[in-house]
């Protein structure tokens, strides 16, 4: 079928009958970039992305397991078929906290309508973020009407992770200092929904009333660079402010985490564990839905994935190419010790290396 290899097609005839067990065996296949698992993702993402796909971002401990799990409840009572990926923390020193993780997450072990898929982290040539999103994809593929991406944000890695999802939601705590060094860690650049969770400790308004702040900052920053670049603030076709030159810059040049037109930010309390405050952010995600179906910028993220993907496939494929290839291994072997001698540096192995692949070097 569709020629992928016999057990690969039966488990695609097993995934597209919707055996959760299939889908198991093909977020195990991408994870560990199996051989014809691109092909195997072709196969099984041929009908485009359906479903909706909420990130959850913030820093350790933040609660967003919690909130991931509230969350997954209310929809799963509205009728909705939930996927969650959760990935994994890096730091060996949360462990409890993801144990704690599991506990709360066996709540739904026993639901056919809720997958959990804990995503380790691994060493991969495509790199974590790209395997967490097309396990994403696969999900989508599957027919879950919803999908909850829980990544902790401390690196660049767990926030590209966000970039699988259409809505961010970014939950911070009011611990001394989280609302600073979420500004450090890029978090105020990504979310679309910002939530102060535990706010049943103290200062929970004075967090609210700082990335309020930080968010007009932000707003303020995107004003100033208009002249330089109208487009990538305002997007493809939209209303050139008054005032200011237009021009430079073609229609999607937007960058996929700019902020979304005529959108303003909520910043909401919530205490996950009691459900206080969960209405108000499954509203201000359906909100958030409406408009990005609404303004066309659900297309325009839809894209920027897209065009992403083909990116990190295609350097994924290029570094598969290099580092499998047996002749690049002998002419490694021989050029190190030329280099050894001095008679080669690494650039010019490295030119050799790229001449032998494409057959021709870097300018
Ligand atoms: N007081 C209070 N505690 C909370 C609230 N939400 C979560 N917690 C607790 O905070 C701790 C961490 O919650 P998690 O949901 O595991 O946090 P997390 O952000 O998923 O943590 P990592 O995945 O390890 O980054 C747990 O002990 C929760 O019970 C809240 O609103 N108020
Ligand atoms: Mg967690």
């Amino acid at each position: 079928m569709d020629g992928l290899s016999p057990p690969q097609a039966g488990l695609l005839e097993r995934f597209r009958a919707g055996d959760p067990r299939a889908l198991s065996r093909a977020i195990s296949l991408v994870e560990d970039e199996r051989p014809g698992f691109q092909h195997f993702l072709h196969v099984a993402l041929s009908g485009g992305p359906s479903a909706r796909r909420l990130g959850l971002t913030g820093p350790p401990g933040a609660g967003k397991s919690t909130l991931v799990a509230a969350l997954a409840g209310a929809y799963r009572g509205a009728g909705e078929r939930v996927g969650v990926v959760a990935v994994d923390p890096t730091s060996p020193f949360t462990g409890g906290a993801l144990l704690g993780d599991r506990i709360r997450m066996n709540d739904f072990a026993t639901d056919p309508g809720t997958f959990i898929r804990s995503m380790a982290t691994r060493g991969s040539l495509g790199g974590l973020a790209t395997s967490s999103r097309e396990v994403v994809d696969l999900m989508d593929a599957f027919g879950f009407d919803r999908i909850l991406v829980e990544t902790v944000g401390v690196g660049q890695t767990e926030l590209e992770i966000t970039g699988a999802a259409d809505t961010v939601v970014v939950v911070l705590v009011p611990e001394s200092g989280d609302g600073i060094q979420a500004m450090k860690a890029g978090l105020m650049e990504i979310g679309d929904v910002f939530v102060v969770n535990k706010a049943d400790r103290a200062g929970a308004d004075r967090l609210v009333g700082e990335v309020r702040t930080a968010l007009h900052l932000r707003e303020g920053e995107a004003l100033r660079n208009v002249p330089a670049h109208p487009v990538a603030v305002f997007g493809s076709g939209g209303p050139a402010p008054a005032g200011r030159p237009t021009g430079g810059g073609a229609p999607g040049d937007a960058p996929p985490s700019a902020p979304a037109r005529g959108w303003e930010i909520p910043v909401l309390k919530t205490v996950a564990q009691t459900g206080e405050g969960l209405e108000l952010l499954l509203d201000a995600v359906a909100r958030h839905r409406a408009h990005l179906a609404d303004s066309g910028e659900l297309e325009a993220r839809r894209r920027a994935r897209a065009a992403r993907r083909v990116r990190d496939v295609v350097e994924r494929e290029l570094r598969r190419l290099a580092w499998d290839s047996g002749p690049v291994r002998d002419r490694l072997e021989t050029g190190l010790d030329r280099v050894g001698r001095g008679e080669a540096t690494p650039y010019s192995l490295a030119a050799e290396v790229v001449r032998d692949l494409l057959g021709s070097g870097p300018r």
